[in-house]
């Protein structure tokens, strides 16, 4: 049996795929287990929107009652948003349980890349990607993102990571595994709420249509890796760096002090970094989500055009 037995294509996503138009993955552990209800279905919502805007149809990615799903309608997207937490954090760890005992998750980015290449999507849009975290070196931490990222054709459309990780190892174990950094006009790798980490990208291109013959290129090679989009928050969003810089230590120590580590340790830290941060960090991270999806279908649309 081939797994796409497993998987429901929603009938807009179904039509756009037969049709040759362009489709964006979004993935659904932001929405469970990144922010609060209901603001993450506000959000959710206004990145479908915003990949519609641009053209191309959102095909957002999740595992309910044990079906693996591209492309949600909205009681579905309504469930998983209140669900929150409550619903499991659907790695590439969990998959098989998940659909075996009829269960349901949100997708991280690893486990979305999945589905989506399953589904044929090529694009994926999300707001921050998961990577080694501080400590690596003692804790042996390092998302499955990472793996997924090497071993999966998918491009990634994210701002950058999150400081809760070390983002040079990020990066050095991102070059391993030979998946290009790309800067979508910038040359600095982005750090979620700040429009730079202090690190540099592989290679810059200026317009989706660039972005797009790259990725052809890669895959056309048979370099069957992702790829990571660095898109940075917009300008008039971005928190202060340094304040972010002691939020994030903090959240990290009382991490440290709770002993909480495995696939607790990315939520604990997003929402200790929300509480400490006193909202603020909600409208950059509004901002940038948006602002990848949209960015996520002028990719694929400019991808699309060279391909079909
Ligand atoms: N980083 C963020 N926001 C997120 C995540 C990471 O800034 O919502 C989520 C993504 O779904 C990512 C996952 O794939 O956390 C990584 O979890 P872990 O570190 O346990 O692999
Ligand atoms: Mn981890």
């Amino acid at each position: 049996m081939s797994a796409r037995n497993y998987l429901d294509v929603s009938p807009d996503v179904s039509a756009a795929l037969s049709e040759g138009r362009p489709v964006v993955a979004l993935e659904s552990t932001i929405i469970t287990h990144g922010m609060d209800y209901p603001v993450n279905l506000e959000i959710a919502r206004a990145c479908e929107a915003a990949v519609r805007g641009a053209g191309a149809v959102p095909a957002t990615i999740a595992i309910i009652d044990g079906r693996l799903k591209a492309g949600l309608d909205e009681t579905q997207l309504e469930a998983l948003a209140s669900a929150g937490q409550g619903m499991a954090k659907a790695s590439r760890r969990d998959m098989a349980a998940l659909v075996a005992d009829g269960a349901s998750g949100g997708t991280t980015v690893a486990t979305t890349m999945t589905i989506a290449h399953l589904a044929g999507i090529k694009v994926f849009a999300t707001g921050g990607i998961g990577g080694v975290h501080r400590g690596a070196e003692l804790s042996f931490d390092i998302s499955a993102d990472l793996e997924a990222l090497a071993t999966i054709p998918v491009a990634v459309v994210c701002a950058g990571a999150k400081s809760i990780l070390d983002i040079g190892k990020t990066l050095e174990v991102l070059e391993t595994h030979g998946v290009p950094v790309i800067g979508y006009r910038t040359d600095r790798f982005p750090a979620f709420y700040a429009r730079e980490s202090g690190h540099g990208v592989d290679y810059r291109y200026d317009e989706p249509e660039a972005v797009a013959e790259m990725l052809h290129t890669q895959w056309a090679l048979g370099l069957n890796s992702g790829v990571v989009i660095g898109n940075p928050v917009p300008e008039g969003e971005a928190l202060d760096g340094e304040e972010i810089e002691q939020v994030i230590a903090e959240a990290v120590r009382e991490a440290d002090a709770n002993g909480v580590s495995r696939k607790d340790l990315t939520p604990f830290l997003l929402s200790q970094v929300v509480a400490r941060s006193g909202g603020k960090s909600l409208a950059a991270n509004t901002s940038l989500v948006r602002n990848n999806a949209r960015l996520g279908g002028e990719i694929a649309a400019a991808l699309n055009a060279i391909e079909s």
